[in-house]
């Protein structure tokens, strides 16, 4: 049998196999954006899985834990490859995970992507509701709010949030984006965004842009 690729192993859980080719891949030059798309590709697959009930709740708790090895280890290559431009500047982001959800792994890279840039990211975690996104963006001025979300059942939730921010007053102050496997262009414009951006690199860019960073 040939072997299994990264999204491969990465959709059946097997952690061994899958660090293994990563160290490999970083090896041979191979850029950590590419091995992170492919990463993602292995997820969504997993998350097919569980939806077709070929594999259960534990197997994605199994799956966020190996991702998060994964990104210990891509982590500081992937925002070494963003750093520059913006370093030494320190714009400021809000970000979290929508009202009611609780995946953090696509938040943590934005966030991980846009510190590794020079913004200051105020983290404010997962299951955030929308006071808590109010209370950070008078109390931190950010340029820019994200919002991440992967269950559809959450986009009540952004959208409570973007009305929280406009009836809070600060609509005009901020540029708001979302992102995360269940959001899409869409959900964005119904919802009063900004932005939506399908990877953090497309978030990363948009951050960039309102904050006037090139
Ligand atoms: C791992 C996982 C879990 C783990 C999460 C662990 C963790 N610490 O995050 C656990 C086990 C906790 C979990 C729980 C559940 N999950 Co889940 N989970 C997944 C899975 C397999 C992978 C998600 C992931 O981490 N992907 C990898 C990351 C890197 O991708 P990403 O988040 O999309 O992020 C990328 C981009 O989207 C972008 N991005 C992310 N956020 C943002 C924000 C901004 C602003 C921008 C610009 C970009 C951006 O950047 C990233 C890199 O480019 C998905 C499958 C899928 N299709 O996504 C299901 C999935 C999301 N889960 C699902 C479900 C149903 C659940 C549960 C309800 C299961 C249950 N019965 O309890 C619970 C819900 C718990 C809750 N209240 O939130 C469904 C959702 C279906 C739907 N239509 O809503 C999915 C799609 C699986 C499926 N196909 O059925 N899950």
């Amino acid at each position: 049998m040939s072997e299994k690729t990264l999204a491969e192993a990465i959709a059946w859980c097997d952690e061994a196999t899958a660090m293994r080719l990563i160290r490999e891949q970083l090896a041979a030059g191979v850029p950590a954006q590419e091995i992170l798309a492919q990463c993602n590709e292995g997820m969504l697959e997993l998350g097919n899985r569980f939806a077709r009930e070929e594999c259960f709740l534990p197997d994605l708790m199994f799956g966020g834990l190996i991702m998060k090895n994964i990104m210990a280890e891509l982590g500081p290559h992937l925002t070494r490859d963003v750093k520059g431009g913006a370093a030494g500047l320190r714009a400021k982001a809000v970000m979290g995970t929508v009202q009611h959800d609780v995946h953090d792994i696509g938040k943590d890279i934005v966030v991980m992507m846009l510190r590794g840039a020079g913004f200051e990211v105020i983290d404010l975690g997962v299951d955030v509701p929308p006071e808590r996104f109010v209370q950070a963006i008078r109390e931190h001025r950010p340029s820019v709010v994200g919002m991440s979300l992967l269950l559809t059942t959450c986009y009540p939730s952004v959208t409570a949030t973007v009305n929280a921010i406009r009836e809070a007053g600060l609509r005009d102050q901020v540029a708001i984006m979302v992102g995360g496997a269940a959001a899409s262009e869409l959900l964005a414009k119904n919802a009063g965004c900004d932005f939506y951006g399908k990877t953090a690199v497309d978030g990363l860019k948009f951050a960039c842009q309102v904050a006037g960073i090139k």
